[in-house]
């Protein structure tokens, strides 16, 4: 049994939505493109799952959240897809590649083969097993990864109201689930190893301001540790965490949040991998001329930093899938992928972007006791190459974003540090 396409996106999340519209607006036939995803819905705009979707009152539903209402464009629902002739195969996962034969095994025995392959698999969240610590698959612990685990950490949260959550992990999921938890009135304790939360990010007066904001909503930290395992009840819920400190915390529920790995499995040995990641070119392309990756499964070349990343960061994800279309359907007309970093968060009042790259001296700028509007500059052989920015309108985002972009350059620190803002908004 098996179907044949001229291009399949492997992987149903935030590329291949977006690279669904750019086909569409490029001009494809029906029945040219198939777009195969382990998830039941058609792709939706994942950062909504640690943050609209857990709010108590009028959370974020699909069909709500559809790409590619994210970037403010058209919402893709099961609709969209039917009317413009894609091929949408659902609730299947692809089992294995093979691409020298340009073929791909699904769950359901299928194969389905490609001219050109689109590579979106994203990531998969890292589970405390493999870091030497068992039990996650009790009922009350939770990560979140895909709609699956928000719908999940939903029903728990809510059998918990009133209760204690200890969040495991002070990256990304571990501040925003922190954030829902608290407004969803769960007590929340949250522990991490660094001496800081965001540590991958933030410098440590960043990270000292959220982590008093989070105090002044409740929130407790404990750093510098990890937990070494859970205690469970007859039932197998986990009622409290153990830690490496030898400190004990009841929990009525947990929240792991401890980074990710890549989906890169089914073509190991098949593509080149760099930095964990399907390195490829400025195209997109794979080390097989066929095949092309994107999202947080690609390291592909940051043309400012002169060297190649992986991100995983849902505006790089729009990005490249549109680049990767514009690729393949007009390769004449299309350049390599210049791509400026972004980064951002919302959490509580808070909301912060981040633009480039965080090396080299860091001057902080703005009021960070009253929390209005503050950042930092990151600085590198005189030229600005990275801007963090709290409380910021949308023209001093876009501000930073272009001062960054230019690589504007800084002859007096000291001048910059005073000017603040006012460096980035005079360029
Ligand atoms: P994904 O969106 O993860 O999609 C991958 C898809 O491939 C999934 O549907 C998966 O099921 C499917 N798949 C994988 N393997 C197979 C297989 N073998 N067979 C079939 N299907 C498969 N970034 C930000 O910049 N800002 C944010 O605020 C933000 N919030 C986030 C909140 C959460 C809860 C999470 C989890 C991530 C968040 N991110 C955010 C990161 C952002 O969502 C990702 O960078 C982005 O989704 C990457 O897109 P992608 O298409 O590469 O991967
Ligand atoms: P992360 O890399 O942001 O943070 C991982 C955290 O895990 C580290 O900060 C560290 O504190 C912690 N950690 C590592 N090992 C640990 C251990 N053994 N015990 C306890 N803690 C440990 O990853 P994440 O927070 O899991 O986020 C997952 C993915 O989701 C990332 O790709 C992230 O970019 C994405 N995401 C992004 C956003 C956003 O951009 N606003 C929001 C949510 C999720
Ligand atoms: O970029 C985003 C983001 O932060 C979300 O919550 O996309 C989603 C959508 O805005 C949800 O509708």
């Amino acid at each position: 049994m098996g179907r044949a396409f001229v291009y399949v996106i492997l992987g149903g999340g935030v590329a291949a939505g977006y690279a669904a519209l750019e086909f569409v607006k490029r001009g494809i036939s029906p029945g040219e493109l198939c777009i195969i995803s382990e998830e039941p819905v058609v792709p939706y705009e994942r950062p909504a799952l640690s943050k609209g979707f857990l709010l108590p009152e009028d959370p974020a539903r699909l069909p709500s959240f559809h790409t590619c209402v994210g970037a403010n464009q058209e919402r893709l629902t099961p609709k969209w897809y039917k009317e413009h002739g894609i091929e949408m195969v659902l609730s299947t996962r692809v089992k294995s590649a093979d691409v020298r034969r340009k073929t791909l095994l699904t769950s359901t025995g299928e194969t389905i083969s490609y001219r050109i392959l689109i590579v979106a698999t994203g990531a998969r969240a890292l589970r405390l097993e493999e870091f030497g610590v068992n039990g996650s698959d009790a009922p009350n612990v939770c990560y979140l990864r895909n709609l699956a685990d928000a719908t999940r950490l939903v029903e728990v949260m809510q059998s918990n109201t009133g209760g204690s959550a200890v969040v495991i992990g002070g990256g990304y999921i571990g501040m925003e689930c922190a954030a829902s938890l608290v407004i969803n009135k769960i007590n929340v304790t949250m522990v991490f190893p660094e001496a800081h939360c965001m540590a991958r990010l933030f410098t440590p007066q960043i990270s000292n301001y959220y982590e008093e904001f989070y105090k002044s909503k409740g929130v407790n930290f404990v750093k510098g540790t990890v937990l070494t395992s859970f205690e469970m009840d007859s039932t197998g819920k986990v009622v409290a965490v153990r830690l490496k400190d030898e400190n004990v915390l009841s929990a009525d529920m947990v929240v792991v949040g401890i980074g990710i790995r890549p989906n890169t499995s089914l073509f190991e040995g098949q593509l080149t991998i760099e930095k964990g990641g399907i390195k490829v070119n400025g195209r997109m392309q794979s080390s097989n001329s066929s095949v092309y990756a994107v999202g947080d499964v690609a390291t592909f070349p940051v043309k400012l930093f002169g060297e190649s990343r992986r991100l995983e960061h849902v505006d790089s994800a729009r990005k490249a899938a549109r680049h990767v279309v514009a690729a393949i359907l007009e390769p004449d007309k299309t350049g390599d992928f210049d791509y400026l970093p972004f980064f951002y968060s919302r959490v509580f009042s808070c909301s912060w972007q981040f633009y480039g790259d965080n090396v080299g001296e860091v001057l902080h700028f703005g009021d960070y006791t009253s929390g209005n509007t503050f950042g930092a500059y990151w600085i590198s052989k005189g030229r600005l190459v990275g801007s963090f920015l709290e409380g910021g309108t949308k023209e001093e985002y876009e501000a930073i974003a272009r001062a960054t972009r230019l690589k504007a350059k800084i002859e007096d620190p000291a001048e910059v540090e005073r000017l603040g803002l006012g460096f980035a908004t005079a360029i």
